[in-house]
């Protein structure tokens, strides 16, 4: 039987009221929430660190070689849609320790390039430095995904000092080509498209990962240029 027909509106608006609405249950959302946003706070830190690392050797290139590695760097905190979504698939437990042991890209930073070797250069940079933890390492532009997926991906361990203690964050490094960066964010995009009938979908893949190879070859083909320009 639906509630509507149990309850007129005075009732039900008194009942969500007195329980929906409560102080108690307002405090009990705050309580829970203040340690959530504290270790989304964490991981901004995580973020910046990272960020400034990257920052930095860029810097010191164009200073010594007169040019950049780094074309541009996009960080992103996950959404809550998304991590919610991740604990669901995975089965996580719902507390923040597990959250924060089993889900590596809560803080993503995503580095990107003009030329391939940019990418092994600055990510051994950046595993050299003394405080940083390499934790896993996925080489999709040696091993593209079978789409065509290309991308350099490094989980790393970063301490954050914080007033009274440091803490070890884990971030998710991706670094890509413009023309890998280009690839990805329109695949993502098909990713989300639900009106494409199973024919259509099958069609766009094939055309992409064609799209994949020809602008890897590109790469590799600027990439040789530049190595004979610059010897
Ligand atoms: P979002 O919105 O970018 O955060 P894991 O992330 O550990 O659960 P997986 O698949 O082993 O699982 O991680 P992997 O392969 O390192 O990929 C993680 C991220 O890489 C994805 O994050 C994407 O950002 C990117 N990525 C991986 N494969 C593809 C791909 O085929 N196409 C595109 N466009 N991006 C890809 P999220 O969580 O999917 O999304």
């Amino acid at each position: 039987m639906n509630i509507e027909h149990l309850f007129n509106q005075e009732t039900r608006d008194q009942i969500i009221r007195n329980n929906l609405m409560s102080d108690s249950l307002l405090d009990y959302i705050k309580k829970n929430k203040e340690p959530f946003d504290t270790l989304m706070c964490y991981y901004e830190c995580a973020i910046m660190e990272i960020e400034t690392k990257f920052k930095v050797l860029d810097a010191e290139f164009s200073l010594q070689y007169d040019r950049n590695p780094i074309e541009s760097i996009r960080s992103r905190i996950k959404s809550m849609e998304s991590l919610v979504k991740k604990i669901r698939s995975r089965n996580i437990p719902i507390t923040l320790k597990s959250i924060e042991e089993n889900i590596t890209d809560i803080a993503g930073v995503r580095v990107v390039c003009a030329f391939p070797e940019d990418i092994y250069m600055l990510a051994d940079c950046l595993l050299r430095q003394d405080d940083i933890k390499l934790i896993a390492r996925k080489d999709y532009i040696q091993n593209p995904k079978e789409n065509g997926y290309r991308s350099l991906h490094l989980i790393v361990e970063v301490p954050i000092f914080l007033k009274s203690e440091t803490r070890l964050m884990k971030v998710e490094v991706q670094l890509r080509t413009i023309a890998m960066d280009f690839w990805a964010s329109l695949e993502h995009k098909l990713r989300y498209k639900k009106s494409l009938s199973d024919d259509q979908m099958a069609e766009i893949s094939a055309e992409l990962k064609e799209c994949a190879e020809t602008s890897a070859a590109l790469d590799k083909k600027m990439q040789e240029i530049r190595n004979r320009i610059t010897v």
